[in-house]
């Protein structure tokens, strides 16, 4: 259970950081500062929502979305560890793996000479954590609120023994329509395509998105540009310690058989993807550290 007096005693910065539940009994923490505005569920570490002070909100929510135990919460930026997609060889276990499933720590807030905060979160390894994966690790999501949001997972291999996971910051990005979106960054970039299972190669300079889209592009560290022509915005999605750029969209025909996802949801966002898979597994020996990182701000 958690107390969010305590909570407030500890970690709140007057006027910049609180906490409140915002969706059912789900507690999130919220920033506030000169930059912009941030939501973050405790439940998965999970930013639900960033409005820089100079723009409309980033991040797309699921009117649809659970907020509560049990599930994933739709949209925003869900942290998927410790594997990307569904579980390799047990398919009763949680697609995108259980951080997203369980409540993160607070360790952190901060208030940076720059005038943006800080947030560090944490989940470690527990029982609960070895009923899905047997391995002693330790999480932390380090979430930086300025003009730009940066967003880290590290992970720390506590064990004795190495491990491999997969992961992802799977953001999701509101439009005005996806007709009116374009995405720059990805020319002449190798993918797998999940939904034909064939690998191919981006000829196209720009992407646009007319059909159901699941491509993991890969060897790829290049920042991406979400162009919406009507809202005449442009959002850089860059990132560090990733080789994996994950473009999803489930249009109309999946739309309808994903329950959280109102039926033409999928005309509103598009996720951008900072990913660790496929090629890119991470390979921890113990006390070794992996930091995956994504940096989300609006380009001229
Ligand atoms: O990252 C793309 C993807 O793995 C798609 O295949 C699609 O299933 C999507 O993520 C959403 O997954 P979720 O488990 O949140 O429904």
């Amino acid at each position: 259970m958690i107390d969010i007096d305590e909570l407030e005693d500890k970690f709140s910065i007057e006027g910049e950081v609180g906490f409140a539940e915002l969706e059912n009994d789900l507690v999130f923490l919220t920033v506030s500062n000169k930059y912009a505005d941030v939501d973050i569920c405790l439940y998965g570490a999970h930013i639900t929502s960033f409005r820089p002070h100079n723009s409309s909100e980033i991040v797309w929510m699921s009117p649809d979305s659970s907020f509560e135990e049990g599930k994933a919460i739709r949209g925003g930026i869900p942290v998927c560890f410790p594997w990307f997609g569904p579980h390799k060889s047990d398919a009763d276990k949680p697609q995108h793996g259980f951080a997203r499933l369980m409540y993160w720590e607070v360790m952190e807030t901060k208030t940076l000479p720059s005038g943006e905060t800080r947030v560090i979160l944490q989940l470690c390894s527990s029982e609960a954590t070895k009923a899905y994966w047997p391995h002693d690790f330790c999480a932390q999501l380090t979430v930086i609120v300025g003009s730009t949001l940066k967003v880290t997972l590290k992970v720390t291999n506590t064990s004795n023994v190495p491990f491999e996971y997969t992961c992802a910051l799977h953001s999701y990005f509101t439009l005005s329509a996806i007709e009116n979106l374009r995405i720059d960054g990805l020319h002449h970039t190798e993918y797998y395509n999940q939904l034909s299972g064939e690998n191919g190669r981006q000829e196209e300079e720009v992407l646009e998105i007319t059909e159901p889209f699941t491509r993991h592009y890969l060897d790829t560290e290049a920042p991406v540009i979400i162009e919406d022509t009507v809202f005449r915005k442009k959002i850089r999605v860059a990132k560090t310690g990733s080789h994996t750029t994950t473009v999803w969209n489930p249009w109309a025909q999946t739309c309808v058989t994903i329950a959280d996802i109102p039926d033409d949801g999928y005309e509103t966002f598009v996720c951008v993807e900072t990913v660790n898979a496929f090629n890119d597994v991470i390979s921890l020996a113990p006390e070794e550290v992996h930091e995956t990182t994504t940096m989300i701000s609006l380009a001229e």
